[in-house]
């Protein structure tokens, strides 16, 4: 029995990377019927190879993570990307993205394309918020070709998913590591026929210098829910050294007395607007919480 990774479902088929490297388009053969939910890019997957060539799945192994909305499993890396300009870097976006790859465990990392558009000293100032945090920086640009190969490093041996706002540039980006994938770059007509909302399968593509990226379409939010607001906090890093020392130990540091992540924020130590996105994530779970 063959291991492999499905890198995407079309049209009734299965398409394996085996461990040698090859693709095997498969069909399904395991004793029970896979519904959407039992199988997704990413997922491992038992398979024989038969006279023809085929794959033919028999099973799928227990997966390590499952990232929703849209779904890809066993991923090992959140690449949060953002543009320096056009658009502006959205920092609650990107502060949200960071926390859903800290609750899933994730290696991070954050790339900051469209270097081209902005001085030395507007990159410095958006960056800033964002060192110390212990995440790994690259910083980009597709236009001109600066920092792609850092990136693709950073992309090899990992299953990494591209995320962040619309328009940042997460294809050109990608395109840029591979010229021959022709992802298709800002087109609007078409972004706006197929609708931005209508969820899309995921595939996973294979790199030449190693590593399996998911070609991105509506990785922009990704799913949050399923942590109580209490536990937000924990995905903050930068909050850990403080909130040991927050009266009560269920603090959401938002309006509890003695919040010791509260004082640090005065102090300075922690940024206002890392401070800004963690009480607008903290509404969100609580309203999910509520159940409206
Ligand atoms: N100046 C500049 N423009 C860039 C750069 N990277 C991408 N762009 C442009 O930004 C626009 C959006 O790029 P895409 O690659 O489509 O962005 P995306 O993140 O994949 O967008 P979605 O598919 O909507 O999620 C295009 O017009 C690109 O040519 C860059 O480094 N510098
Ligand atoms: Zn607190």
């Amino acid at each position: 029995m063959e291991k492999g990774t499905l890198l995407k479902r079309y049209g009734g088929f299965y398409y394996v990377l085996s461990q040698n490297n090859e693709i095997y388009e498969s069909t399904y053969r395991g004793r029970h019927r896979l519904t959407q939910e039992d199988i997704y890019p990413g997922d491992y997957v038992e398979f024989k190879i038969n006279d023809e060539g085929k794959g033919i799945i028999e099973g799928v192994l227990p997966r390590k993570n499952l990232i929703t909305k849209p779904s890809v499993a066993n991923i090992t890396q959140l690449v949060c990307v953002a543009a320096f300009k056009n658009p502006n870097p959205n920092l609650y976006l990107l502060d949200r993205l960071l926390a859903i790859g800290e609750m899933n465990r994730l290696k991070i990392i954050i790339c900051f394309n469209k270097r081209d558009l902005v001085s030395h000293d507007q990159a410095e100032r958006i960056l800033e918020a964002y060192r110390g945090l212990g995440y790994g920086i690259i910083v980009t640009s597709a236009k001109q070709n600066i920092g792609i190969v850092e990136l693709e490093t950073e992309l090899s041996n990992n299953i990494s998913v591209l995320a962040g706002q619309s328009g940042v540039g997460k294809s050109s980006l990608l395109n840029g590591i591979q010229p021959g994938l022709n992802l298709k770059v800002a087109d609007i007509s078409e972004k706006l026929k197929s609708g931005r909302h209508t969820t899309r399968s995921v595939e996973l593509i294979k790199l030449s210098k190693g590593g399996l990226v998911a070609d991105t379409p509506g990785f922009s939010r990704l799913d949050i829910s399923g942590i109580s607001a209490e536990k937000i906090g924990f995905l903050f890093p930068e909050f850990l050294p403080h909130r040991e020392n927050c009266r009560f130990s269920t603090c959401t540091h938002s309006s509890e007395p003695s919040c010791a992540v509260i004082d640090a924020l005065n102090r300075g130590e922690i940024n206002k607007d890392r401070y800004t996105s963690y009480l607008a994530i903290l509404e969100e779970v609580k309203n999910e919480e509520g159940g409206y």
